[in-house]
């Protein structure tokens, strides 16, 4: 597959607009997809916000199993990491969200508290293209204030929000500057982090359908009516495009639109609850 890498312009000003506004905020929400909840937190960022209270928000949690959705919490919690997993669809993230927050900011709340201040807590929210940090903060505000969409690279400049206790700063979605994990930057291509515009969706698709093979083999075979799948991957992919009828004048696969409608069905969770990482 083709080095995957994405790192324009527009990320380098994020970045920077991000460090200047560093020392205004008091906590950083970073917004993780539950999907790939490691490949998806860059690290430049968190390095960036070290001195920071930092939660991070596992969102898309309904894209993945409860259960995965709690483990990865636990792990994060090992780690010494604040964590929650929510889903910004649903309506129980807000209040879930506040109280991972004030908990956070719990010290430095009461601490203005004591002098008698009671200035609105400032939070960065952050985190690589398309895992929904726009979503969250509509979310949180009950209005739609943040624009969102579908694809990586909404959110253009900055954004403060502000809500009674709270003003929220949203941020464009930023990469890191290089990929030295290719593998997690797949996952990442997966579920529509990257731009899609730069991408093979048929080496994607290829990959991705070695890996479903891999790790999700029931759900697989269930999606795609496939019998067998002790074949090679590209035998696999043949079956598909039959299923799904794309085939060409003369009956050869069309791997490419095959291709596009395997990712759509997989980032739209109709393959079923996958997690990557
Ligand atoms: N299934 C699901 N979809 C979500 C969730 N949160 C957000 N989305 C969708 O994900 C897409 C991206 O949401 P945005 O809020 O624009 O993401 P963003 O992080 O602000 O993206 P950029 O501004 O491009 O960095 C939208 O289509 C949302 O509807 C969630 O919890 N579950
Ligand atoms: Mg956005």
């Amino acid at each position: 597959m083709k080095h995957l890498q994405w790192f324009p312009g527009h990320m380098t000003a994020a970045v920077r607009m991000m460090e200047e506004n560093l020392k205004a905020v008091d906590g950083v929400m970073m917004v993780l997809d539950a999907r790939a909840p490691r490949a998806s937190i860059n690290e430049k960022l968190s390095k960036m916000f070290s001195g920071k209270k930092i939660l991070y928000v596992i969102n898309k949690s309904d894209l993945i199993t409860q259960k995965d959705a709690i483990r990865v919490v636990k792990e994060f919690e090992k780690e010494g990491k604040t964590a929650v997993s929510v889903s910004a669809m649903d309506k129980r993230a807000v209040d879930l969200l506040y109280s991972k927050i004030f908990e956070l900011l719990k010290e430095k709340i009461e601490r203005n508290k004591l002098r008698g201040m009671f200035k609105p807590m400032r939070i960065m929210v952050t985190g690589i293209p398309n895992t929904g940090k726009s979503t969250i903060i509509n979310a949180l505000c009950g209005v739609k204030k943040a624009i969102t969409g579908n694809k990586a690279g909404v959110t253009k400049g900055k954004q403060w929000v502000r809500i009674k206790e709270l003003e929220l700063l949203d941020t464009p979605g930023t990469m890191p500057p290089a990929f030295e994990n290719q593998t997690l930057a797949k996952y990442l291509a997966y579920i529509g982090c990257m731009n899609d515009a730069n991408l093979d969706f048929g080496d994607l698709a290829f990959e991705l359908i070695k890996d479903l093979k891999e790790k999700y083999p029931e759900l697989l075979k269930e999606k795609y009516s496939i019998e067998d799948l002790d074949k090679e991957t590209l035998q696999i992919f043949g079956d598909i495009c039959v299923r799904r009828g794309f085939l060409m004048r003369g009956g050869e696969f069309d791997y490419e639109r095959c291709a596009t409608a395997i990712i759509d069905d997989l980032r739209k969770g109709r393959i079923g609850k996958i997690i990557f990482d």
